[in-house]
């Protein structure tokens, strides 16, 4: 046996012998063993399972608790129950609304000719100080001139309740509405991945 067969054939045993040790860790479940001192196969196959963001001290789990949760307290105004996300986070659309349905409603939708009147006289009944809130309107997706209620009723774009330039669509993907505080409660088109906060509305 020459200098370089007894090389290759070292190498072999070597790379056996670590392979049936980490094999052997494996059904042991030996976690004394550093996988990195592994062959690659062992590392690849346990780099799967081992945990990659577990903490104690829950950190971890703060960003789940942004969303929307816990249903608030409704309450009856207008022969309706209405309910204010208090005490949680601001949140996408889609989450708020999956938020009202999962609370037994749905994002607010007026009938009046008030609209800006009757959504103070609202969040002010209901006490909230928070300052913008999506409501129960969307653009119609086909003819993005055009909103409605969320129960299919259209909403005229030529409503006073817009801000000044609003709706401008801008950048041509702003398929929500929300209601700021700062601006008396007008109205803005805005992208539904922004995050504010919602008032559900359900029948009583
Ligand atoms: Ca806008």
């Amino acid at each position: 046996m020459n200098l370089s067969t007894l090389l290759l054939f070292s190498f072999f045993v070597t790379r056996i012998v670590a392979i049936g040790i980490c094999e052997f860790a494996q059904l042991t479940r030996d976690t004394q063993i550093d996988p990195h001192a592994c062959a690659s196969s062992y590392v690849k196959k346990y780099s799967t399972i081992e945990p990659t963001t577990q903490s104690t001290t829950g950190t971890e789990s703060t960003s789940e608790q942004t969303t929307l949760q816990i249903c608030g307290t409704w309450v009856s105004i207008w022969n309706h129950l209405y309910m204010i996300s208090e005490g949680t986070n601001e949140e996408e659309f889609e989450i708020s609304r999956s938020f009202c349905q999962s609370c037994g409603g749905d994002v607010v939708i007026f009938n009046t000719s008030d609209l800006l009147g009757e959504l103070e006289e609202l969040i002010v009944t209901l006490g909230s100080s928070k300052s913008n809130f999506w409501l129960g309107i969307q653009r119609n997706v086909t003819q993005r001139e055009y909103f409605e209620w969320l129960d299919g009723r259209p909403f005229s774009i030529e409503d006073s309740a817009w801000r000044v330039d609003q709706p401008n669509d801008n950048p041509g993907i702003q398929n929500c509405v929300a209601t700021f505080r700062n601006d008396d409660w007008q109205l803005q088109d805005k992208q539904c991945s922004d995050r504010y906060d919602v008032i559900c509305q359900k029948s009583l």
